[in-house]
């Protein structure tokens, strides 16, 4: 199947200049940055030829130089531009591809070379996406096709690997991981010989664009793969069959970053089995990668997922907390906690994770998730990026010279959104969550209403209503998802197994501790101290806001408090009513993007508007069934009429 080239288009520009000149020395000449710009400059100057070095130099040529500078950081660029020359240095290779990626977006937004200086380097050091790509090319949570990284269990590197590499680079990724962190089927050889050659040469591919390579291995592999009778991370003979494996691998594969792993949860084997804990798990793979500069990415979603319903006390939000603060500095400084955005699992709406701050001595990174399995599988549009900016800007209130999310992890990764689709994500429009979110990470404090902007113009072109309608779509995106799905803080009242659609009582009864405990009185979920004691796990400044309903903020009343529904919240409203507005707005508001989106008819390419009508379409009936199911729900349950007198049906 063909792709899409997304942002990377590189519309003509209205620019009749007979030359532009490339200007570098030999090295960089091989480089990637050095073919994007070639690359860029003949299509959106297709009057010029393009040069590397000249002679010439008149009014009819555009100059490009390009330098690396090693006083700058490595990932650091400068960019000077004007009518006639730009100069472009970075701290090294990457960052020099960096600043052309910069300038070609600069310039494709002023639609002609401006004169403008920009000096940036990443907010972020680490900036991952993982992807929950399986061997046999199925995708876990995946809702834009299958997997173009591995095919029928081979590992596919071609044209579109090359364009996803770009893609990524040019907003700024710095680390892929390529399999599911549920390590199924013929994946768990990805560290046996079998795929050698290929990652190999997929490393080769993604290090030209500066993105190191992780696999996450099985932790089972010493039996699986090695034929061996324990994984017992203790045991000479595993720890022996690690070093070796990894010597191997990471001689073969220089650009392997290195390992994430999903140990002891939902089903993947860990070291719990021999009586070991995550630390013991984690170091011994740390110490097997470190002589080659490696890394272990050790994830955090680790909770009981058979749990009694009746059972009252065990609270799943607490899990991730209760598991790992108890190893805070135990773990080797190779080791990375990766810990999701929340507690749960990437509901629309719930707390920060009460880790981040709380772990002083252990490296951590957060982890979002692009792929919209909880908030409409990107049939829905759900622009994510303003919510993980609030989250990277959160303040712990941890005693930390700076507080915030963003200060106290060392890398961010996301579940990618992408697929063999011919647009990559399913929906054009869902292509704005992987943009903005590597845009992000780069640049924390770039604000929201300008990247919207800037990926509409960069995706569809200058015509203003479109870049208009598009990014009122995408500002009001997430409010009106959680309007008229699960909000005050419910989360999951989704269908169980597939999370697409409601079922107010879908996950009620059954073993995944997602709980809403709805009865004729009440609704939530008490995790103040007299309940749970989850709230008790933040720094206490936020322990006390979330620990009464009188001071929890409105949107996360449910997720801590348990209350009648005749409670008023700080906006002044009942709960039970506010359920009632919240759906009705919601879905109203769908429908105005719906509209705003109709109104693009014939002035966006056909094909994208037909997809993306089609998906709209499906989300206001999905929407629907939303709001008629939950706010039924709740009047059946409640006995409390709409005050508004709107039709709820019964
Ligand atoms: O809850 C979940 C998803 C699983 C996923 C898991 C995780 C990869 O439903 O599909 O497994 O989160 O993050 O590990």
């Amino acid at each position: 199947m063909g792709f899409s080239k997304l942002w990377l288009e590189h519309k003509k520009l209205a620019d009749t200049r007979k030359r532009v000149i490339i200007s570098c020395d030999h090295t960089l000449k091989d480089s990637a940055a050095f073919d994007e710009l070639k690359t860029a400059m003949r299509t959106m100057v297709p009057d010029a030829i393009v040069l590397w070095k000249s002679e010439v130099f008149d009014d009819d040529s555009y100059l490009i130089v390009l330098s690396v500078h090693p006083e700058l950081e490595a990932e650091e660029y400068n960019i000077a531009a004007s009518s006639n020359i730009t100069e472009i240095c970075g701290g090294s290779e990457t960052g020099v591809l960096y600043g052309v990626f910069a300038f070609l977006r600069q310039t494709a937004l002023a639609g002609g070379f401006a004169s403008f200086t920009e000096s940036a380097k990443p907010s972020q050091p680490l900036r991952m996406l993982n992807h929950w790509d399986n061997a046999d090319s199925t995708i876990e949570r995946g809702y834009s096709g299958k997997s173009f990284f591995f095919v029928d269990d081979e590992l596919a590197v071609n044209e579109r690997t090359v364009m996803y590499a770009r893609l990524m680079a040019s907003v700024g990724i710095n680390g892929v991981v390529i399999n599911n962190v549920n390590v199924r089927g013929k994946a768990k050889r990805l560290l046996a010989d079998d795929y050698a050659d290929r990652l190999e040469e997929l490393g080769g591919l993604f290090g030209r664009y500066g993105i190191k390579l992780f696999i996450c291995p099985d932790f089972a592999a010493p039996i699986t793969v090695g034929g061996l009778d324990s994984a017992d991370p203790l045991d000479d003979k595993v720890i022996e069959w690690w070093n070796g494996c990894c010597k191997k691998l990471f001689t073969k594969v220089p650009n392997l970053g290195g390992f994430l792993v999903k140990a002891d949860s939902e089903g993947q084997p860990g070291p719990f089995a021999y009586g070991r804990d995550h630390a013991d798990g984690a170091n011994m793979l740390a110490r097997a990668v470190r002589p080659y500069g490696g890394t272990v990415i050790w994830r955090c979603f680790v909770y009981n997922c058979t749990q009694d319903w009746r059972d009252l006390n065990t609270d799943r939000a607490r899990s991730g907390y209760d598991n790992f603060i108890p190893l805070d500095g135990r773990f080797d400084d190779n080791v990375i906690l990766q810990v999701k955005n929340g507690p749960m699992d990437f509901q629309v709406r719930e707390p920060v994770h009460p880790l981040f701050g709380a772990m002083k001595h252990t490296k951590i990174m957060a982890e979002f998730q692009l792929a919209q399995e909880y908030t409409g599988q990107q049939k829905h549009v759900c622009w994510l990026v303003p919510m993980i900016r609030d989250i990277l800007a959160f303040g712990t209130r941890h005693d930390l010279d700076d507080d915030r999310v963003s200060s106290v992890v060392c890398g961010v990764a996301a579940v990618a959104n992408t697929g063999d689709d011919y647009c990559w994500t399913g929906s054009e429009l869902a292509a704005a969550n992987l943009y903005g979110y590597g845009r992000l990470l780069f640049c924390e404090d770039i604000d929201m209403e300008q990247l919207a902007e800037e990926w509409a113009q960069l995706t569809f072109g200058e015509d203003e209503q479109v870049i208009a309608n598009v990014k009122e779509i995408l500002l009001g995106s997430h409010k009106a998802y959680e309007d008229y799905t699960v909000p005050l803080g419910m989360g999951w009242m989704c269908k169980p197994n597939h999370h697409y659609g409601p079922d107010p009582w879908g996950y009620e009864f059954d073993r995944w501790g997602t709980y809403n405990r709805a009865d004729r009185d009440s609704v939530g979920v008490d995790r103040s101290m007299s309940g749970t004691g989850y709230s008790g796990q933040y720094s206490p400044a936020w322990a006390e806001v979330y620990g009464s309903p009188d001071s929890c903020p409105d949107e996360l009343l449910l997720f801590f408090h348990r209350v009648p529904y005749t409670h008023r919240l700080r906006s002044g409203k009942t709960v039970i009513q506010h359920i009632y507005d919240a759906h009705f707005e919601g879905y109203e508001k769908a429908e105005h993007f719906a509209k705003l989106w109709a109104d693009l008819e014939g002035r966006v390419d056909e094909q994208i508007f037909k997809n993306v009508s089609a998906r709209f379409e499906e989300q206001l009936r999905c929407a629907k069934e939303w709001r008629d199911i939950v706010n039924t729900f709740f009047h059946r349950l409640s006995g409390i009429d709409d005050e508004k007198g709107r039709k709820i049906y019964n």
